[in-house]
């Protein structure tokens, strides 16, 4: 074993963090093997061998997108073909649908739109919430609260306030994407900073919320940037506590605008979702998207670390449409079979991660 694998397995027997040149250099060995065992040495002291997932329907109430990042293949100008906006009774019915599928939460996330008032929004929150009260409704990114408070002329907290009394439950992770300037100034110039979307969120989190966090892989980045962006989740965690699981989103590049971006292999796929569960000392969750990964990808990182699978999705727009190759939704029953093949404890949960069922 080399000096670098054995210092960092001491480390994880004492419980003790690794550092930001620890992270760099397992992203710079290519022992993949050696990497994933410590990640699963970290998962097993964190979560044993339960493997989390649930039931859940994705609602993207809108592709209209005043802000074209050039890694997405949803968005769509005012205009074009293809640019759609739900209606209030529709996404009343696919909340419906949710609930008849024994759904328990909604994700719902979608375009800055130019002229949707702020008010359609809340309605939203409150059309899907007066479907089911039980209904768990995850929604909203940093971006959309950002914008949300340019378009309502208040702040991010009245937003968050506002929404929160309208059925908002808990915030997903996207929008971070990559926090470095000179990356994210290319895959995504109009969007907000990296700093505005931690800033943002510790709001989300002082107010009470929780979220995730996301970071989007294998476009132009390089391994210090993603050590960069860990390091920056990591702090705020530190702080916050407010982060509950962490998903490193692989980028899939077709219909996309990143001049040299290929996507992400199995191996970099692996690698950054193992060393993602070793540096993230203060998360208790990695989640393998399996839209994202693929499904084979996602059961295999159930020995690489992570203990998430995110949920049945139903209906998945953003990966699908840059190319992902993943069914567009799995059924439960689908999940269940692929954790107990990974040999481990499938666990059915809510949002917020209380146990619904163990399987
Ligand atoms: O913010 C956009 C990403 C995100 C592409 O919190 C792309 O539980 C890959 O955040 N290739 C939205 N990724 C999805 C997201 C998410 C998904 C599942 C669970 C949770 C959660 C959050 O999708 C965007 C962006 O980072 N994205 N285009 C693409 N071509
Ligand atoms: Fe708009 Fe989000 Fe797509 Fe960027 S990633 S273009 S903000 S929908």
């Amino acid at each position: 074993m080399t000096d670098l694998f054995q210092k960092l397995q001491d480390k994880i027997k004492q419980e003790q963090r690794i550092t930001d040149a620890d992270a760099q250099a397992l992203f710079e060995s290519n022992d993949l093997l050696a990497i994933g065992e410590l990640a699963a040495e970290v998962n097993r002291q964190k979560n044993g061998d339960r493997v989390f997932f649930n039931v859940n329907r994705h609602i993207n109430y809108t592709n209209i997108c005043v802000s074209q990042c050039t890694f997405c293949a949803f968005s769509k100008l005012e205009g074009e073909d293809d640019g759609y906006t739900l209606a209030l009774d529709e996404i009343r019915e696919k909340a419906e649908e949710a609930v008849a599928a024994g759904a328990t939460e909604i994700h719902s996330v979608g375009g800055l739109h130019p002229r949707l008032p702020f008010e359609f929004y809340l309605d939203m929150l409150r059309t899907i919430k007066a479907v089911s009260p039980q209904l768990h409704v995850k929604a909203f990114t940093a971006v959309e609260i950002d914008y949300f408070s340019r378009i309502s002329k208040t702040t991010p907290l009245e937003v968050i306030h506002a929404l929160r009394e309208a059925g908002l439950g808990s915030m997903p992770g996207g929008g971070a994407e990559i926090f470095a300037k000179e990356v994210r100034d290319k895959i995504c110039p109009e969007k907000i900073s990296g700093e505005r979307w931690l800033e943002v969120i510790e709001q989300v989190h002082n107010a009470g919320l929780k979220s995730n966090a996301t970071m989007l892989f294998g476009h132009l980045e390089n391994s210090a940037d993603r050590v960069d962006h860990m390091s920056r989740l990591r702090q705020l965690q530190d702080r916050t506590g407010g982060f509950q699981s962490f998903i490193p989103l692989a980028f899939q590049p077709d219909n996309t605008r990143v001049p040299g971006a290929k996507g992400v292999g199995g191996v970099d796929a692996l690698k950054t979702l193992a060393i993602s569960r070793i540096y993230l000392d203060n998360f208790q969750h990695v989640k393998a998207y399996w839209v994202m990964l693929g499904m084979k990808i996602a059961q295999t990182a159930l020995c690489f670390g992570v203990n998430d699978l995110d949920g049945t999705v139903i209906e998945e727009q953003i990966g699908h449409d840059a190319g992902a190759d993943s069914p567009q939704e799995i059924s439960k029953d689908r999940i269940i079979n692929l954790i107990r093949k990974a040999g481990k404890t499938p666990v059915e949960r809510d949002t917020l991660y209380n146990e619904l069922k163990v399987y």
